[in-house]
This record gives C-alpha cells, sequence and structure tokens, in this order.
C-alpha cells in the first residue's frame, strides 16, 4: 500500500511529459539549443506573422501574389481541371481564395496547425460560396498528412504557398513532398518557393526595421513558457538573423544578452551570454535545385513562374 501511494505521490508530482514538453526540453538541453519553428505559431505569433507580410522589407507574399496576378491564366493552364483543392497551411484562406475563380474547385479542405485560426476563416467562406463544399482539418500536417474521409481521389490539387517549405530541412521538404505526392496521383502540386539572392535583400526581410520579427521570434519564448511551464524572460534575450549562404538559408536565433538559467519542471539549462538558441532555418532555392527536389520526390511536368525581379517562384508539377 506504501509503495503505491508513493508512486501515486511521484506520478502526481511530476507528470509524464507531453510529446510537445519532451521535444522542447530535449532541443533546450541540446548543444547548440534550438526551438522548432512551429512554436513561433501562438495566437499572437499567427498575427504577427501576418503583420510581417504587410512590410516593405517583407518582399515574398508580395511577389508570390503579383506571378498569380501576372500569370494566372497560364498557371490554371498547366495544373488543369481541379476538384479538390487541399491548403497546406492556409491560415486565413485568403491565398487560395484568390485562385477559387480561376481553379474553380468543388471542395476546399484548408488543412492548418491552428484550428482556431481556421475557423474564423471557414465560416468567412461559407457564407461567400455557398457552393464550395470546405472541410476544414486541424492539424499539424508536417508529421503526418491525413485527409479526412469524402475528398474526391481524382483531380485532387495540393496547394502550399509561401514559400513554407522552405522551413524545413531539406530531408524533411523531400519526405513532405513524396507525402503529398503519394495523396495525389494523377492530380498536382502548387506551391511558392523563395530565390537565393544577396544577402542585402535577404536579410532585412527577417530582419526588419520596426522590429516586428524580433517581436515574432522572441514571443516563441513566451509560447514555450506556457507549453513548458519554463520561465524565459524575454528580456533577457536579442533577436539575430543572418543568411548562412555555404546553406542556402536564412537563420534565426535568440541570443542571451546576459548569463541566465532557464528552469523547468524537472529540469534547467544555463546560458552564456552571447549563446544562441537556433528557431527557424528559410531555405532558398534556385529554379534547377527546386525542380530537381521535385523530380526527385516523383513530381514531373514540371513548370514555374518567376516575378519581375526574379525574386520568388511559384512552381506548377504533375503526381
Ligand atoms: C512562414 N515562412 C515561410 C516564413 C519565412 O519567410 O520563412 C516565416 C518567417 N520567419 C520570419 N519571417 C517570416
Amino acid at each position: 500500500v506504501l509503495a503505491h501511494a508513493a508512486s501515486d505521490f511521484f506520478e502526481r508530482a511530476s507528470p509524464a511529459p507531453s510529446p510537445e514538453q519532451a521535444e522542447l526540453r530535449d532541443g533546450l538541453l541540446d548543444d547548440p539549443a534550438h526551438i522548432d519553428p512551429k512554436y513561433l505559431y501562438d495566437a499572437l505569433g499567427s498575427s504577427l506573422f501576418t503583420a510581417i507580410t504587410l512590410l516593405p522589407e517583407y518582399y515574398p507574399t508580395r511577389c508570390e501574389a503579383e506571378i498569380f496576378l501576372r500569370h494566372g491564366q497560364d498557371i490554371a493552364r498547366h495544373v488543369g481541371p481541379v476538384q479538390s483543392m487541399i491548403d497546406l497551411g492556409a491560415g486565413d484562406c485568403v491565398k487560395a481564395e484568390r485562385l477559387f475563380a480561376r481553379l474553380r474547385p468543388t471542395h476546399y479542405i484548408p488543412i492548418d496547425i491552428s484550428a482556431d485560426y481556421l475557423q474564423t476563416a471557414v465560416e468567412r467562406l461559407r457564407l461567400s460560396y455557398p457552393e464550395l463544399n470546405v472541410t476544414p482539418v486541424g492539424q499539424d500536417f508536417s508529421q503526418v498528412l491525413a485527409l479526412p474521409a469524402g475528398v474526391p481521389e481524382a483531380q485532387r490539387l495540393f496547394f502550399y504557398p509561401g514559400s513554407s517549405i522552405g522551413n524545413l530541412s531539406p530531408e524533411d521538404a523531400h519526405a513532405m513532398l513524396q507525402r503529398i505526392r503519394a495523396q495525389c496521383e494523377g492530380g498536382g502540386l502548387l506551391l511558392g518557393v523563395d530565390r537565393v539572392k544577396p544577402k542585402q535583400v535577404l536579410e532585412p526581410a527577417y530582419d526588419d526595421a520596426l522590429h516586428l520579427t524580433a517581436a515574432f521570434n522572441l514571443n516563441l519564448l513566451r509560447h514555450v513558457n506556457t507549453v513548458l511551464d519554463a520561465d524565459f524572460d524575454v528580456a533577457d534575450w536579442r533577436h539575430v538573423a543572418h543568411f548562412n549562404s555555404a546553406r542556402s538559408r536564412v537563420e534565426m536565433h535568440l541570443e542571451a544578452l546576459r548569463a541566465v538559467r532557464v528552469c523547468w519542471p524537472g529540469g534547467e539549462r544555463e546560458f552564456r551570454a552571447g549563446e544562441r538558441i537556433h528557431t527557424e532555418n528559410s531555405y532558398k532555392f534556385t529554379p534547377q535545385a527546386f525542380s530537381d527536389l521535385l523530380q526527385s520526390a516523383g513530381f514531373h511536368d514540371i513548370a514555374h513562374w518567376s516575378d519581375s525581379r526574379g525574386w520568388f517562384s511559384v512552381f506548377s508539377a504533375r503526381a
């Protein structure tokens, strides 16, 4: 009875960590420390990202919109008929909505890690497009890509805009493209990709004069405090972003301004002044490198269009 009572006590005192808590703890104890970029997107983080897309320095969103505006007809011709449009990381669903008139899907399946954010957008869409069959899915599709029952198998188009694929490691991007391909045999993929360019353009896009990207990065620590019950103080950290040209990626880090000890239930980590936590990679591609990646994941009939400055590309490929 005593042994039972004791184990009961310890279970209540330190319950087993959730998978998210275990992932965060392991990343913080690693050398160098890292935190998965998905923790950038709590409610405030998602709003900050929307604000970032309006910054003069953050060109990708405007470049992609320009491509759809200038080349929409060609793109729609290459994509062909669409029954179901599956929107990966749909957010406010605005990017897909702009393509409805051209692609004319009958089913729209927006998938996003933040189900709450999606719900508001879906209510709006149902009012504006009463004919469209809308099935929202709250899912972290970086791990599994499970479509709800009832999504027609023919003429599926996966839509993955914004160069979100660039936030995955090359291995994870390849695996993700393979998972997508397996789900749209006979259909296709339409996605946005940010291109390699001088660091004088890349770095301000990730370190803007209004410090919105700094707030976006620092806010991740508050999200971690909530999930892990940790005691990060954002005032102890500063945002750092730089282009790592050898690895063709912009990296975001948080750098300790002074020696800091961070504690959470069952653990702690000390950081020296100047020590960093790696929080995001944003890979930049040449059109050739991205075509090769699509081909190696099994896609064919690959086409791409660019904005007038050649800063961003939209790819269409068949599965
Ligand atoms: C969502 N993702 C494509 C953005 C990017 O450009 O890598 C996230 C971001 N990070 C800092 N600014 C924007």
